[in-house]
């Protein structure tokens, strides 16, 4: 921490269609600011730059295994109202950031009901006393549920638990601590599934015979890998297959292989494993 946070910055952008005449604060613009300015108003979005300043909190002892709590704490403060001034502005909040604590502030700031979609190889939602870390870009999640209770943090006091755990999906998952398993089996209820899976989703030479293929689809890999997923879930309860069309096939490989396409991805979301599916496991 605390370099990350201190250059964060919140831009909005897409107020109006031209962009704005270059109306800067006093702070000479970061280069990776700059960056992100002039690409944004090539895109005409009309960006609004504001710059928060963090202080570091002297004597900022660990709670738990919570470092540095006050000086994210305060940190956040701040970025919430940032964010929630951005939002009563009615534009697209953009916050430019290190470190994944700021999702405290940031999604509380902003108007506290949506649905978030965490992008993230780490679930980071340890609490003060489950982290071996103590880092707290490893305990946002926790932070934000109403589900686990944080409490107490020097710091946070100003924090009201905005999310409910329906209101999150993970996306990239891959280095969940033990602890966090356990939060997670928890605090997330398991749902059936329903896979409603339109094959002009895939990349069109894979189903041409399909009635509106747009380029730049998904690979087969890909697609098999989504249906794989699902079925190790356990939880995929019904499956919808759609717009295969043999009829638009201008040949006979072209509908066979639409057919052969469809067919793998269902056989994936019915358990059949690339490697074969076996049985028993040794
Ligand atoms: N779960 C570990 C690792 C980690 C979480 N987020 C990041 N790393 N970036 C932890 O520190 O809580
Ligand atoms: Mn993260
Ligand atoms: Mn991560």
């Amino acid at each position: 921490f605390p370099m990350g946070l201190q250059q964060h910055r919140a831009l909005p952008q897409q107020k109006s269609a031209l962009p704005m005449p270059g109306a800067r604060g006093a702070h000479p613009p970061s280069p990776g600011e700059a960056t992100i300015r002039s690409n944004a108003e090539a895109e005409r979005c009309d960006v609004k730059d504001r710059e928060l300043k963090f202080d570091i909190i002297p004597n900022d002892h660990p709670y738990h295994n919570a470092k540095n709590p006050r000086t994210v704490g305060r940190a956040n403060e701040k970025l919430a109202s940032a964010v929630e001034e951005v939002k009563k502005d009615g534009r697209t909040c953009l916050v430019v950031g290190g470190d994944h604590s700021l999702a405290i502030g940031s999604i509380s700031g902003h108007a506290k009901t949506e649905p978030v979609i965490w992008f993230d190889a780490h679930a980071d939602i340890n609490t003060p006393l489950t982290s071996l870390s103590g880092n707290m870009h490893g305990q946002p999640v926790a932070f934000l549920l109403k589900e686990l209770k944080v409490s107490g943090v020097p710091g946070f006091e100003w924090l009201k638990p905005c999310l409910s755990a329906e209101d999150i999906v993970y996306i990239g998952l891959r280095d969940v601590d033990d602890a966090e398993h356990s939060l997670m089996e928890d605090t997330f209820k398991k749902k059936p599934i329903h896979l409603s899976f339109d094959v002009d989703g895939l990349d069109p030479p894979l189903t041409p015979a399909t009635g509106t293929p747009v380029p730049g689809g998904v690979t087969l890999r890909e697609g098999i890998y989504v249906a794989e997923q699902l079925y190790k879930t356990g939880l995929l309860s019904a499956v919808d297959t759609v717009e295969i069309n043999p009829r638009l096939g201008k040949t006979q490989e072209e509908v066979d292989s639409t057919v052969n396409t469809a067919v793998s991805i269902i056989l994936s979301g019915f358990g059949k494993a690339r490697e074969g599916s076996h049985s028993c496991s040794y």
